[in-house]
């Protein structure tokens, strides 16, 4: 992109020192402002393995365990093991119910809720025990979950349908409150999937791209993205992957600032680490 970038900075500077025409100028102008965000740069920190056969989507870091739903019917499942790993762990779980399609996990005061993609219930889950807890419903699909907890205000959990939307729920009744879309330079962007939330940040992979967003939560704006291309390039060489096995799962390690990501199927989890962008002062919803 940079290379584009570039490109037509030159077409533009070209054909301002020339002035002979001013319609070039105002094309390279237009291409210019409907370009895309830089990407963010990352920095590969660590490799660890993953079980190729969950077809991952939520991912959550909680008291030293990584937590994982993996969906599809008769497959559903929620799993945690020490993270990071050792070969010698033990994986602790349960498998869901066949009429269960596991969507987007996130842990809220020591509980883990769950969504179910198309059921319109959410469970709450014992993370010790996997115990079912409680049920809540929810409006539309379910696809990423996160607890939006931010000192000052009430907290929340942000919802994601696979559209340009997020929901925000009260944490404490999970009614929806508000809902925000998510557009880059005005354009929505949609597709989001598996979600992680870090003050008013909200993370979101975008399904069947290997784009990781960094979204302002409170109004929607994608304010920079990482192209993770290399890391599915990476976890697609021990065998090629299926069509399916995209990129999926984000996690917050607060310990060093870093972030998990896996995707449906892959081999692999990496840990990477990035500058978030500033955020312009605004009140939350
Ligand atoms: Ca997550």
């Amino acid at each position: 992109m940079k290379t584009l970038t570039t490109y037509f900075k030159s077409i533009f500077r070209r054909a301002h020192h020339a002035a002979r025409s001013n319609l070039a100028m105002a094309i390279a102008l237009l291409i210019m402002s409907g370009n895309s965000l830089a990407d963010l740069p990352y920095q590969l920190i660590d490799t660890y393995p993953h079980q190729p056969a969950l077809f991952t989507q939520g991912l959550e870091l909680y008291q030293g365990k990584l937590y994982e739903s993996s969906g599809l019917y008769g497959y559903s499942k929620i799993i945690a093991r020490k993270f990071p790993p050792s070969p010698t762990d033990s994986i602790s779980g349960s498998a869901l119910p066949a009429d269960i399609f596991a969507e987007g996990i996130s842990q809220y005061r020591g509980k883990l809720y769950m969504l179910t993609w198309r059921a319109g219930r959410g469970l709450i889950i014992d993370p010790q025990h996997f115990k079912l807890l409680g049920v809540f419903p929810y409006q539309g699909e379910g696809w990423g979950l996160c607890a939006s907890v931010v000192k000052g205000r009430a907290d929340h959990f942000v919802m994601s349908n696979g559209s340009d939307k997020l929901q925000w729920l009260a944490a404490d009744t999970m009614k929806l409150i508000n809902t925000v879309s998510v557009t880059e330079h005005g354009k929505a962007v949609d597709q989001l999937n598996e979600l992680e939330c870090l003050g008013d940040y909200v993370i979101a992979n975008q399904w069947h791209t290997n784009n990781l967003l960094i979204i302002d939560g409170r109004n929607g704006n994608v304010l920079q993205k990482l192209d993770l291309s290399a890391l599915a390039t990476a976890a697609n060489k021990t065998s090629p992957l299926a069509p399916e096995a995209v990129l999926n799962g984000v996690a917050y390690d607060a310990s060093d600032d870093s972030w998990l990501v896996t995707g449906k199927l892959w081999p692999s989890i990496f840990r990477i680490k990035y500058i978030l962008p500033a955020l312009t002062k605004q009140t939350g919803p």
